[in-house]
């Protein structure tokens, strides 16, 4: 029942299909014409946005999705990111907090429910965290999680990238994603079906961490 995805330099997991491939820099300039263009559009317009002085929140009205579709970084592209994807999100981990890429700690994501999007997690922490995204909090002796895991509902892809090297699982499903220091980027595509749309959370459960803040609310709408 509780499945692990646990990310050092190999990926082990319980059920659904395990694509190892190592991109060397023949293959590298491959990548980049294949990103669907509604990433490269999204990524076009974030720049613009964060480039310019007014505030970020003035820009999100403009477009149809919520506010944080962004580049990680002003003028920054992802060199390996997943393919066919409708928006991206940018969900920083640290020590111990979930940030966005303006530096918030902890802020509300909200996140479209019905399509394909990606979650790019950039981990900047310096010891192991935990990628859980569930809802209604269990606290209790021997038991730290959610009643609920998304990732254990709706099948998702997930993604690291070392380098110039990727493991990709795909269709998978399990309680969470637990990521060494130094293991800085993976990302889950999935697409949320309208009846799971309301207020999640995403939490890391490793010693304390959890008590410590490193949990904020994610929003499918
Ligand atoms: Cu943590």
């Amino acid at each position: 029942m509780h499945s692990h995805i646990r990310a050092r330099a190999s990926v082990i997991l319980a059920g659904g299909a395990i694509l190892v491939s190592a991109c060397g820099a023949g293959s590298a300039p491959a990548v980049a014409p294949t990103v669907a263009p509604t990433v490269a559009a999204t990524v076009a317009a974030t720049v613009a946005a964060t480039t310019a002085p007014a505030p970020v929140a003035t820009v999100a009205p403009a477009t149809s999705g919520p506010g944080q579709v962004v580049a990680h970084k002003a003028g920054e592209t992802h060199k390996l990111q997943p393919k066919r994807l409708e928006a991206v999100f940018e969900i920083d981990m640290g020590d111990h907090f979930f940030g966005n890429p303006e530096g918030d700690k902890n802020p509300t994501f909200t996140l479209p429910a019905g399509k394909t999007i990606g979650i790019h997690i950039h981990n900047a922490g310096e010891v192991l965290h935990e990628i859980m995204i569930g809802r209604t909090l269990v606290m209790k002796e021997g038991e730290h999680g959610y009643e609920q895991n998304l990732t254990e509902l709706v099948p998702s892809d997930v993604f690291f990238y070392y380098g110039d090297v990727k493991a990709e699982v795909g269709g998978a499903t399990y309680e969470e994603i637990e990521m060494d220091e130094g293991l800085v980027d993976v990302w889950i595509r999935l697409n949320v079906p309208a009846e799971l749309k309301g207020e999640w959370e995403i939490g890391c459960f490793a010693p304390d961490h959890y008590e410590k803040g490193m949990h904020t609310k994610l929003i499918f709408k």
